[in-house]
């Protein structure tokens, strides 16, 4: 018992109540509490069984991450866990856990040692600690196959997914789930359970005697596929399967192990990093969590393209009413297509069923007029890039919308002042800006105007949320963060073609770095024509005597978009499988030629280092401009939407690993051989590599400074 833990006797049970708020994590004190609670309920004569239970949202969601960086040995972090877990276990008196909120993690493993467990059916129960780079540390590799049998063990502690309450009681985690009151229902049991013998669950061994080596052999495979370049997940296998060929405290040992290992692991740093950068952006200075947060009950956009139909499924997604506009009959058929199409793709994919989807189609209303939008709250617009047109739909949306009403642009480059500029309420108006396909693609980039107030702001991170997205506050400056940083990235990947590298050795490099695609995959995906359009919108900005990429104008001159028209940067089959494109290969050859360019090889570690580091390079000029708030917010940006590599962190927290100087220098080699414009050195990366410091700590300085 302490302020964090405290017992008390309900109907002869003991009711153990954690209160640490806000998800219960086991801090400090925690597993003292819960000790001595439960040791003091076991002496009670007056308590038959006991009842340990969350205050609050949640049961425990797992060991407290904050505390991890200050860990110097596992063994300190698990050390505090297992021997209580092995206590609750051989209580005399039947320990039941009452689990609502999610038992993640140490939480769940807390829950398998009592010797029963009841559940409310909205809770969640899930080993996602793969997803922080390390693996369950309080015996759950070994305890959980006894409950749920091998293979769920495997995939859940693998791959981090949770389990809902009726799936879990399916698979025997929990004994029961109880609909109405859960302490209730749980006492209840308990008072049954006291008179019976009470299991412990390292000793239930049926359920792993005929695991099929097999499993985890496909979970390896699996784990190489979707978890690529992750050592967590294969760790975690190896885990579970010690727990059918060892003892129990054996397996735990192996499982310590283990957990050691990936501790220590530059992986599990920039997965908890990551972790935290997703829960630090909705910090804002000077824009209170509880900021004027209205609510937004009718959703209006314009067009029915790729990005304004995926724009259009996310508000009918979060069970909000929606009309989407076009301008031509055909264009708002061909748009409503796609989104039944991919409607479609969920109900094959068993993620969603027939009922779900109805009900989601019948929130949205296609329409060729803007009757209705009087009524949004919120109107999005996703029509062409292009200034002259973006204007004239803010003003006419200007025309229709109710007061207050927030007018949300998706231009991903264009400037969101003059954009607003068009209407007579710039406070209301601000960027969505949303990634590819946008019913799938978490990213949402916030983007401020000049005139953007702060009830503006603080709604629409409330809705990001709502909408299931990650909304990040982005400055007013072209491309914002992701692709303004995006453009240094895609010109060296181009001048390395030029300069001899083949197109399938710069997608391999940055593949094998960890990247989703490669960064020339990546354009002939998303259409080469969007940045064409783009280059010519900003051409006057072009500074003479500047090295530009000379190939993708040429490919989109010769009408190769990319996949959509079977060719671009490589060409594409039916099923938009790529292979090398001579053609290509000898139109980049020619224009070298053209512009005296030597071609040479070029290593694998020069195409990374050049293509990463101008991410960095220019990452760093957007965060001194404040156009992103921290690298932390640039990090999650390139997580979310650019698909690097969680387990590098993101590009500044991957910059600091590599150490600051060390980048500094290899920039500088860059300028040496290629020029000052395209590879000085962001000042701030000059400033922080000096002094010694690295991005993190400037993120540090700034929330202080700020006050967040
Ligand atoms: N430790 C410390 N802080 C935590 C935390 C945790 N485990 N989980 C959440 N928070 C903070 C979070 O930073 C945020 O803070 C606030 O709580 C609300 O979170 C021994 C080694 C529980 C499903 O991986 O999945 O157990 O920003 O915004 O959307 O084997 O948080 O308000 O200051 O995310 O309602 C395993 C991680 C740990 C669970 C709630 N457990 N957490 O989601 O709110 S490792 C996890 C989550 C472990 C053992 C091992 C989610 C959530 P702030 P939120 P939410």
């Amino acid at each position: 018992m302490n302020e964090l833990v405290s017992v008390r006797l309900e109907d002869r049970v003991a009711v153990v109540t954690i209160t640490n708020p806000p998800v219960n994590a086991l801090s400090p004190g925690v597993p003292e509490g819960l000790r001595s609670s439960i040791a003091a309920a076991a002496a009670n004569p007056a308590a038959l069984a006991i009842v340990v239970i969350g205050a609050g949202r949640t049961f425990i969601a797992g060991a407290d991450i904050r505390e991890f960086g200050k860990v110097v040995s596992g063994e300190k972090l698990r050390g505090s866990l297992h021997p209580l877990l092995l206590e609750i276990e051989d209580c005399a008196k039947p320990v039941i856990m009452a689990i609502h909120g999610t038992a993640f993690g140490g939480g769940l493993e807390v829950a398998m040692a009592g010797h029963y467990r009841v559940m409310a059916p909205n809770a969640l129960v899930g080993q996602p600690e793969v997803k922080l780079g390390i693996i369950p540390g309080a015996a759950g590799t070994q305890r959980l196959p006894r409950l749920a049998g091998v293979a769920k063990a495997v995939e859940m502690c693998a791959f981090g997914e949770p389990v809902g309450a009726r799936e879990a009681h399916a698979l025997g985690i929990v004994d029961a789930v109880i609909e109405g009151d859960l302490l209730a229902g749980a006492v209840a049991f308990a008072r049954e359970a006291a008179g019976r013998p009470h299991p412990k669950t390292r000793e239930r061994i049926e359920k792993l005697r005929d695991a099929d080596p097999a499993i985890f052999a496909r979970a390896r495979q699996q784990a190489a596929k979707i978890r690529r370049g992750q050592t967590a997940p294969l760790a975690a296998i190896d885990a579970v399967e010690s727990a059918t060929r060892l003892s129990f405290d054996e397996g735990c040992a192996r499982e310590a192990e283990l957990f050691d290992q990936c501790l220590y692991s530059a992986q599990s740093k920039a997965l908890i990093h990551a972790f935290f950068a997703e829960r630090g952006v909705s910090k804002i200075p000077g824009v209170p969590r509880d900021a004027a947060v209205y609510e937004i009950r009718r959703a209006a956009v314009v067009g029915a393209g790729t990005m304004g139909g995926g724009i259009t499924m996310n508000y009918a997604n979060a069970g909000i009413p929606v009309i989407v506009k076009e301008t031509s009959q055909e264009a708002l058929d061909r748009g409503m297509a796609t989104i039944h199409k991919n409607y479609a793709n969920s109900v094959k994919k068993g993620k969603l069923s027939h009922a779900a989807v109805h009900q989601r189609l019948s929130l949205i209303t296609p329409q060729l007029t803007y009757d209705g939008f009087d009524q949004a709250d919120i109107i999005a617009e996703a029509v062409f890039e292009g200034m002259a047109l973006k204007k004239q739909v803010f003003a006419e949306i200007d025309a229709v919308a109710r007061p207050g009403c927030i007018l949300a642009s998706n231009t991903s480059y264009l400037d969101i002042d003059e954009i607003a500029s068009a209407t007579k309420r710039p406070e209301v108006v601000l960027g969505h800006h949303y990634f590819s396909p946008a019913n799938v693609m978490r990213l949402l980039e916030i983007v401020r105007g000049k005139a953007t107030s702060k009830d503006v702001l603080a709604t629409s991170m409330a809705l990001a949320k709502k909408l299931n997205k990650i909304g990040v506050l982005a400055g007013n400056a072209r491309g914002f963060i992701g692709n303004r940083m995006l453009t240094p990235y895609l010109r060296e990947a181009q001048f390395l073609v030029e300069e001899g590298a083949s197109v399938e050795d710069v997608n391999q490099a940055l593949y094998d770095f960890g990247m989703a695609m490669g960064p020339l995959a990546m354009s002939d995906l998303a259409g080469l024509d969007v940045g064409w359009r783009i280059r010519k919108e900003f051409r006057h900005l072009e500074k003479p005597g500047v090295r530009v990429p000379l190939v993708a104008d040429r490919l989109c001159e010769m009408g190769r978009f990319g996949q959509k028209t079977g060719r671009g940067w490589s060409q594409y089959d039916e099923n938009r499988q790529p292979s090398p494109d001579p053609e290509t290969a000898a139109l980049i050859e020619q224009a070298a030629r053209e512009a005296g360019i030597e071609r040479r090889s070029i290593t694998r570690e020069e195409i990374v280092d050049r293509c990463v580091l101008a991410l960095v390079n220019e990452g760093a000029r957007v965060l001194d401009e404040g156009i992103a708030l921290r690298a932390a917010d640039i990090d999650v940006v390139y997580l979310n939407g650019y698909g690097f590599p969680a387990w590098r962190g993101g590009p500044m927290f991957y910059a600091d690993t590599v150490g600051l100087k060390t980048v500094l220098a290899r920039i500088e080699e860059f300028r040496q051989h290629h020029s000052d414009d395209l590879w000085s050195p962001a000042p701030l990366l000059r400033r922080l590599a000096e002094s010694g410091a690295r991005f993190t700590d400037f993120d540090r300085q700034r929330e202080v400074a700020a006050g967040v």
